[in-house]
């Protein structure tokens, strides 16, 4: 008879035998992988029992009820505390099988936790930081929605688990100063106040005090011994009822169990090692074989998965009974309102029959007065750059700490930070964020970029003065090689929209791009409405089409995005003057042009043709478009500061410029 059998009947399970259970978990998956982070999890043991058997709102049977809490893992190098907390409470897509498998090719226990894999992870974490700055949007998103549907509907609380790690960063720092400014008082943050990193103990390298740091945020908080159970749950008891988030510094001893290694780095990311196992199992009265749960343990996390559902089935029924619930239904699952499309047909045709001189940041905002009546579920902000990034509407009000009910998030000069939050507001779900600041600062974004491209995560990235044509702030500010580095982003869209027109056609597509983030680049300056016939279709979801046909035979084909478009327009009429047939191709997503197939992209491209691409920013990626025998003309370097018209020039951004490279190689 094995210890599972004998144990089976037996009725309940002592808090630290469930705590064991996730330490035992995680060793034996670690060392069956032979890699992983075994320390965190034993550490946090105690305080994740607590906290999932005890206050967490959850349901195992249903892991996307939209009034859960939210539990995010920031510190996700200790994805075995996730992955066994799954499996313990009954989540189904965690069996014993896929703790077994912990690490390998095609299983969902991933070696960071990602989002996608498996009902229950909220978020992907492993970059440091990112986790925490995820739930402040989550945090954020509860309010919000809770603002326009009531309490009945939404009323959750976020639970993060953040290590060292999570708040040295610099992310942590804009995240939490956020949600201190918005008193986000149902945002509790556990750190694992273990006091070691990689390298070793923290005061090799910080001398913070964090919980000092977090209240100068207008944070409360709290200390506690990470192992003691009643204190722990006591702390997160008080915190629930402060009225501004709280950090509960949890006092941990990373790996703990391990007779030799625990309390030191060694237990931080690599197996433990045989005897070390063996002395953990004696020591933590764990006598039991590797992945085996025994009955009375494993029931007793069951029956705290299955805590919540009371709760759960009251959720329904009001649901069931609100006049709210298709417009709570429909945004949930993310579904666009009726309207849209004749909204953006609307639009453009007011564009092309006006057919004005505008820049495209000017023509998104007045996509965005429109866009932002029809779907209330869109939130907008801009990182202090409202104004520039045209982000605002009339009818936005600012969200604030009194008031949740506005759609308008200033984020404050935090770029990384708000673009983390987005990605938290898009995984909560009911709501679309779109936000902005200058192109260049895409750079400032970029690990939570590629965390909404990774996570498949419509997020809407506004970034304005996309070129040199930005002018007199010069080259800190001046984009030249963000847009080839973003188009290297698997399942990023880069939007470059030449015209008004292109811009409500860009943001159709942007809205519609259910599983991936964009970014919409946008001119600081003017430019002319290249569309002057309204058509119905939008000519942008191709990716690339020919804006403009040749007069007679086609030999040359040039190729634009974005404000050069209007360049390669005048270069055309250039050349057609001196009698060479030339066509204009505007390319406001590579993406999307990428994915036609090879006749319509051939065709567009100009087949024989000589070709020529023009674009304010670095060649990197076009080669591929324009062929070994075409030309390029773009930027080599950073850029200066002048009035864009002198860049232009000087740069030899010019519709002669390019008329000559055509030129040249006919
Ligand atoms: C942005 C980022 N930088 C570096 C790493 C590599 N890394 C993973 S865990 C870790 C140390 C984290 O220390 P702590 O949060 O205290 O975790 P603990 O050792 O206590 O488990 C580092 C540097 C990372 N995952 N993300
Ligand atoms: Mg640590």
């Amino acid at each position: 008879m094995t210890a599972t059998d004998a144990n089976a009947a037996a009725a309940g399970a002592r808090h630290d035998e469930m705590a064991n259970a996730i330490r035992a978990l995680a060793m034996d998956a670690v060392e069956a992988a032979k890699s992983g982070h075994p320390g965190m999890p034993m550490g946090m043991a105690d305080v994740a029992t607590v906290l999932f058997t005890r206050f967490l709102s959850y349901d195992p049977t249903w892991p996307e009820w939209p009034d859960r809490d939210r539990f995010v893992l920031s510190a996700g190098h200790g994805s075995m505390l996730l992955y066994a907390l799954l499996y313990l409470t009954g989540y189904p897509d965690i069996d014993i099988d896929e703790i077994k498998h912990f690490r390998q090719l095609g299983s969902r226990t991933a070696g960071h936790p990602e989002y996608g894999h498996a009902a229950g992870i909220e978020t992907t974490t492993g970059p440091l930081g990112q986790g925490i700055a995820n739930a402040v949007g989550m945090a954020l998103a509860e309010r919000i929605l809770a603002a326009r549907f009531g309490d009945g509907l939404v009323d959750h609380h976020t639970y993060v688990i953040a290590g060292d790690g999570d708040l040295m960063e610099g992310i942590s720092h804009e995240a939490a100063s956020l949600a201190g400014h918005l008193r986000l008082a149902k945002l509790i943050v556990l750190f694992d106040d273990n006091a070691i990193s990689i390298d070793g103990p923290v005061d090799l390298t910080t001398s913070d005090d964090v919980p000092a740091r977090f209240r100068s945020y207008g944070w409360a908080t709290d200390a506690v011994d990470g192992h003691d159970p009643e204190a722990v749950a006591r702390a997160i008891a008080a915190a629930r009822g402060n009225d501004r988030p709280t950090l509960i510094a949890c006092r941990t001893v990373i790996g703990f169990g391990a007779p030799k290694k625990q309390g030191t780095a060694a237990t931080h990311g690599a197996p433990l090692g045989p005897d070390e196992v063996r002395g953990a199992r004696d020591r933590l009265g764990w006598p039991y074989e590797p992945f085996e749960v025994p009955g009375h343990i494993l029931e007793a996390w069951r029956e705290a998965g299955g805590r919540c559902r009371g709760e759960v089935g009251d959720w329904r029924r009001r649901l069931a009974a609100s006049a709210e619930r298709g417009e709570f239904e429909r945004v949930q699952a993310g579904r666009l309102p009726e309207g849209l499309d004749r909204a953006i047909e609307e639009l453009k045709r007011g564009f092309a029959e006006k057919a004005p001189t505008l820049a495209t940041r000017q023509s998104s905002g007045e996509v965005l007065e429109r866009l932002n009546e029809i779907l209330p579920e869109l939130v907008g902000g801009s990182a202090d750059l409202t104004g520039s990034n045209n982000t605002r509407s009339k009818l936005h009000r600012p969200i604030s700490r009194d008031d949740f009910s506005g759609r308008y998030v200033h984020f404050g000069v935090r770029e990384h930070g708000m673009a983390a939050a987005m990605n938290g507001m898009a995984l909560h779900g009911g709501i679309i964020p779109y936000s902005g600041t200058f192109l260049v600062f895409t750079d400032y974004c970029r690990p939570s970029i590629r965390l909404s491209a990774l996570m498949r995560r419509r997020v809407i990235y506004v970034m304005t003065h996309d070129s040199i044509g930005l002018g007199e702030d010069g080259p800190t500010h001046q984009p030249v090689e963000h847009l080839a580095s973003l188009r290297g982003m698997p399942n990023l869209l880069v939007f470059r929209p030449a015209c008004a027109v292109e811009v409500a056609e860009c943001w159709a597509l942007a809205l519609a791009a259910e599983t991936s983030p964009s970014v919409i680049a946008l001119t600081r300056q003017g430019v002319p409405t290249l569309r002057s016939r309204h058509t119905a279709e939008n000519l942008s979801a191709r990716g690339g089409y020919e804006l403009l046909p040749a007069e007679g035979d086609a030999r040359v084909s040039l190729l634009a995005t974005g404000s050069e478009v209007s360049v390669a327009a005048a270069a055309r009429a250039l050349l057609q003057a001196d009698g060479i047939g030339t066509r204009v191709v505007s390319l406001p997503c590579l993406e999307l042009f990428a994915a036609q197939g090879e006749a319509y992209r051939h065709a567009t491209l100009g087949g024989d043709t000589v070709r020529v691409g023009v674009e304010a920013a670095v060649k990197q990626g076009w080669e591929a478009l324009l062929g070994e025998a075409g030309g390029f003309v773009g930027m080599t370097g950073f850029g200066a500061s002048a009035p864009a018209g002198a860049l232009y020039e000087h740069f030899g951004l010019t519709a002669a410029a390019v008329a000559s490279e055509a030129k040249a190689r006919l």
